[in-house]
């Protein structure tokens, strides 16, 4: 009989100072997995009928999972700020002496949601430097303290890191996220590629070499199998346990990429390479971009070390 970890046992095993960030982060998912999980039979689909600060359309899930991680993160006395794809600008805390900022994404892909297709919430971990928020928000991926995920789908799972490798947490019928896997290894090299091939034509010409590298079979003579969900929690989670590579390249008409830096690419490229994984925007490291803007976009190449060592390889050499 395998010992049951709650979350918050396996956090304060570690990062004791880090068990009210997570805390705060799985009384949110609770809340936002049963709203998704009833959506159907409530007014909770569909357009929230405004705009969020990337001119993109709300869905009134989005707003809904936006309320309810501030509100649960507001109440954890260790967290000083917020930062979601849904404002503009940082929420600020009154909790006097806190020092982590928590930056995420609420609900990431959730045009997907009234397909009943996965979604997920993404997060960042950052420590408050010198009193200086917005300098804090914009450190380096290197400087993150944690990062995780919940994907929301057949189950409710939380993949997290705090820096000592990547556990995994499944929401259980109490409520409880118990630990269902630990020191998870992403696969050396994958049997997937994973990206939406509709774009390939304005991809920079080294992107479409590459792929047609991968399916030559040309890396190590392995062949590869096409995985695209167009949910990038989902894309991600099965790219962790699986292998291979999602690629999202720069386009015509996101030439700096879609993905945001800040919390999509940066918490993902954290847990990528504790998992032994790696993650570039092409030509650099994720992790040690400097971020200029809280909502700024990069491409993103995630996965498997030998896929990705081989596309950064290949976009450099294109140069
Ligand atoms: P495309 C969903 O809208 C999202 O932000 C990510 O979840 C996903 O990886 C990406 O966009 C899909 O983008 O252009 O392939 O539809």
């Amino acid at each position: 009989m395998t010992t049951k970890v709650a979350l918050e046992q396996h956090v304060a095993a570690g990062s004791p100072e880090l068990r009210e960030v997570f805390g705060g982060v799985a009384a949110a998912a609770r809340e936002i997995a049963k709203q998704i999980r009833l959506a159907g039979l409530s007014d909770a689909l569909g357009a929230y009928g405004a705009v969020n600060v990337q001119g993109e359309q709300q869905q009134k899930l989005d707003v809904f999972a936006n309320d309810v991680m501030i509100k649960w993160l507001g109440q954890a006395a260790s967290v000083a700020a917020c930062v979601s794809e849904e404002d503009e600008a940082p929420v600020v805390f009154a909790n006097a002496g806190a020092k982590y900022i928590v930056i995420f994404d609420p609900l990431d892909g959730s045009s997907n949601i009234d397909v009943n297709v996965n979604v997920g919430t993404i997060f960042s971990v950052q420590e408050l430097q010198g009193g200086d928020l917005d300098a804090s928000i914009l450190q380096q991926g290197t400087k993150q303290v944690a990062a995780g995920y919940v994907v929301y789908g057949p189950s409710t799972v939380m993949v997290m890191t705090t820096g000592t490798g990547v556990a995994a947490f499944t929401l259980d019928d109490n409520g409880e996220f118990i630990r269902s896997n630990d020191a998870m290894q992403m696969p050396e090299q994958g049997p997937y590629y994973s990206t939406n091939e509709a774009n390939a034509a304005s991809w920079p010409e080294a992107y479409r070499e590459y792929l047609a590298m991968l399916l030559r079979g040309d890396l190590n003579g392995k062949t590869y199998s096409s995985r695209y969900i167009g949910s990038l929690v989902a894309d991600f989670h099965r790219t962790l346990l699986k292998g291979g590579v999602f690629l999202y390249p720069p386009t015509d008409k996101a030439p700096k990429g879609k993905l945001r830096l800040l919390y999509e690419a940066n918490p993902l490229a954290m847990l990528a390479e504790q998992a032994n994984g790696a993650a570039v925007n092409g030509p650099e490291r994720i992790m040690e971009l400097q971020p200029e803007q809280i909502h700024q976009r990069t491409a993103l190449i995630v996965g498997s070390k030998r896929e990705v060592e081989a596309l950064q390889k290949a976009v450099l050499e294109a140069r």
